[in-house]
């Protein structure tokens, strides 16, 4: 695989400083040699640079940098649709507003080549509030809302094929705010909370969503956020949620989404590298990717179900 590295270093879609120095703790902690190790091509572009624009006011004055937010969202889409006619684009964060753009992208070049675009969204939070919904007014608790075609994002491009909500499947989820909810529970998207992976373990409903990426011959966008793991293994994220996903069940997801040949892009969102201890998060993120780019613990061809 031809595998493309974008630095987007955003920090404006919440309100913790560090996101922006989570590009260059992947690079650091050895991201590009981990994958071309494996035996792909690297190619690291840099860093992203947003567009400028004069500040936008919104109705909702909880909402905070949104101008800035938009700008991010034109340049990163511009850059994720080149990358995803080219090779596989992994986009480094940076906070989770920058899904807004990067998937917007993919689903530009989903459009381009007449397939659906799929998500998998890895995360202890849902991100489907609205500009209007936001209580927090982070925009990195929107980019589902937007990426599935919710009103009232007519600050930002309007989104290319947003994604029907049968091709949307959240892991992880343990933290869903009140207007989110509202907004959930009458749509279709899959949501396998912390409650069901208990149930039923991880493998079940990766593999039922994989089955439905694979009858559409669809593309698959992967949004892993720091938070999907448990905060004692991954601290380094600024909004830790108790109860999530073990080191065992995070490298499951990723050999099973290898297995698939499913996914198309990736990104890597939330890792503030000032609240890590001594690397270990930026770390864990790499050895992900690097199961998810086709590490095994054992190496033998063929693996029984
Ligand atoms: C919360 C949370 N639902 C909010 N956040 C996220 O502020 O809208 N944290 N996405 O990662
Ligand atoms: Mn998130
Ligand atoms: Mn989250
Ligand atoms: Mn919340």
């Amino acid at each position: 695989q031809k595998v493309i590295l974008i630095g987007a270093p955003v920090d404006t879609g919440q309100k913790r400083a560090g996101c922006l120095m989570g590009p260059a703790a992947y690079r650091v902690a050895g991201l590009a040699e981990a994958i071309s190790g494996l035996g792909h091509q690297v190619i690291d572009r840099g860093d992203v640079a947003p567009v400028a624009h004069e500040p936008m006011p919104h109705p909702n004055p909880a909402v905070h940098h949104l101008a800035e937010t938009v700008g991010w969202t034109e340049a990163l889409s511009q850059a994720g649709q080149a990358a995803a006619a080219e090779g596989f684009p992994i986009f480094l964060g940076g906070d989770h507003s920058l899904s807004l753009g990067s998937v917007a992208g993919v689903a530009a070049h989903a459009e381009s080549v007449g397939r659906p675009l799929f998500l998998l969204w890895l995360d202890a939070h849902t991100d489907f509030h609205t500009l209007q919904s936001t209580q927090s007014g982070n925009l990195h608790g929107t980019p589902v809302a937007y990426i599935a075609g919710r009103p009232g994002f007519d600050a930002f491009p309007p989104f290319p094929a947003p994604v029907a909500h049968h091709r949307i499947c959240m892991l992880g989820i343990r933290s869903v705010d009140d207007a989110e909810e509202a907004a959930l529970i009458p749509a279709e998207i899959e949501i396998a909370d912390m409650r069901v992976l208990d149930e039923r373990g991880i493998g079940a409903p990766l593999r039922e969503f994989l089955a439905k990426v694979r009858a559409e011959n669809g593309l698959l966008h992967v949004s892993l956020d720091v938070d999907f793991l448990d905060p004692s293994i991954a601290p380094a994220v600024g909004t830790t949620v108790p109860g999530g996903t073990t080191f065992r069940e995070a490298h499951l997801v990723m050999e099973l989404l290898h297995e698939s040949g499913l996914v198309s892009s990736l990104d890597l969102v939330e890792l503030n590298p000032f609240l890590d201890e001594r690397g270990r998060t930026a770390e864990l993120m790499v050895d992900l990717v690097a199961s998810l780019m086709g590490r095994k613990v054992f190496d033998r061809p063929t693996r029984m179900h």
